[in-house]
């Protein structure tokens, strides 16, 4: 067990897990962590260390730098490609075979879809994917002329990653499902987040407020530890199969 994890307090989030209703588990980059994925606010190594990823993770970096940027999510593509789930991923999707679970992710790198949670709720969208800025409405990505960015062949459009960057609307019926299960859930499980990004950082404090308990797992001080009713203070990989148990590891 981890150092700081306390027994009570796991023990406790052991028996309201096993009897709650709805469970709304929201989580961040770090139930990535131990697959290998940098956190977020960590992600910056390498040839990649002298920039700001808060900065490089807007449009106006992107119109102002496309070639880097694009490069940047080139790069975290092919890093996450060779990563596989965790038992945090893996325990995630066993209890939502277990149990009325809605998983809301803040995480682009697709691993909960990888490890059995094929309904994950994407609120910043997904690395693999990709759109257009400015397009002329007849852009087809099978058409693209290849290039940092690959543009339209038609209007010269930047393709772009199908992600949500700061300043964006989040994609709205992603944030209708994840606020209806804050406000609908009895159980909020807040798991490797920093809780500094909003509205996802908004939403177990709307579930507490209609009645939820909030349980943060996260082996780091956070900003929603104000929030929670418990905190575990451990990696998730190592928590959540404590919490309900082991999970299948195929591994994806
Ligand atoms: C472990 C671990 C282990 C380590 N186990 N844990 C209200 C108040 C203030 C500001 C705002 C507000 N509302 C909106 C804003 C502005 C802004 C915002 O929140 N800014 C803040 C920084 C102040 N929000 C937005 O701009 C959002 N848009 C919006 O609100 O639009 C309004 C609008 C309406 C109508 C029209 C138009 C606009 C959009 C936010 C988009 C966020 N996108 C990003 C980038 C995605 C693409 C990419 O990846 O490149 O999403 S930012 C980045 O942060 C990413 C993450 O999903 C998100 C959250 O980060 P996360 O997951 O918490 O990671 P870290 O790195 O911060 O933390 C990792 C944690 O893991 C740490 O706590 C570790 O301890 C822990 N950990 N190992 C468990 N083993």
């Amino acid at each position: 067990m981890a150092a700081d994890l306390d027994a009570q307090a796991l023990e406790a989030s052991r028996r309201l897990i096993a009897g709650a209703g709805n469970i709304m588990v929201l989580t961040g980059a770090g139930v990535s962590a131990e697959s290998g994925v940098p956190t977020f606010r960590d992600a910056m190594t390498g040839l990649w260390s002298r920039f700001n990823p808060e900065e490089l993770a807007q449009e106006d970096a992107y119109r102002r730098q496309p070639a880097l940027v694009w490069e940047w999510y080139l790069h975290r593509r092919e890093l996450v490609a060779a990563t596989h789930p965790n038992p945090a991923h893996f325990a995630i999707a066993a209890l939502a075979a277990q149990k009325a679970v809605t998983l809301v992710t803040q995480n682009v790198d697709g691993l909960h879809q990888r490890a059995g949670s094929p309904d994950a709720i994407e609120l910043h969208g997904n690395l693999f994917a990709n759109k257009w800025l400015d397009g002329c409405g007849h852009c087809d990505p099978a058409t693209a002329v290849p290039g940092l960015p690959p543009r339209c062949a038609i209007c010269g459009a930047m393709m772009r990653p199908g992600v949500v960057w700061f300043g964006e609307e989040l994609p709205r019926v992603a944030r209708y499902r994840a606020e209806h299960a804050a406000e609908n859930c009895d159980l909020c499980l807040v798991v490797g987040t920093s809780g500094l990004v909003y509205p996802a950082a908004g939403m177990p404090g709307a579930a507490k407020d209609h009645g939820a308990h909030v349980i943060v797992v996260n082996p780091a001080p956070s900003a929603l530890d104000q929030t929670a009713d418990t905190v575990l203070r451990g990696p998730a990989g190592v928590v959540l199969p404590l919490l309900w148990g082991g999970a299948p590891a195929a591994p994806a």
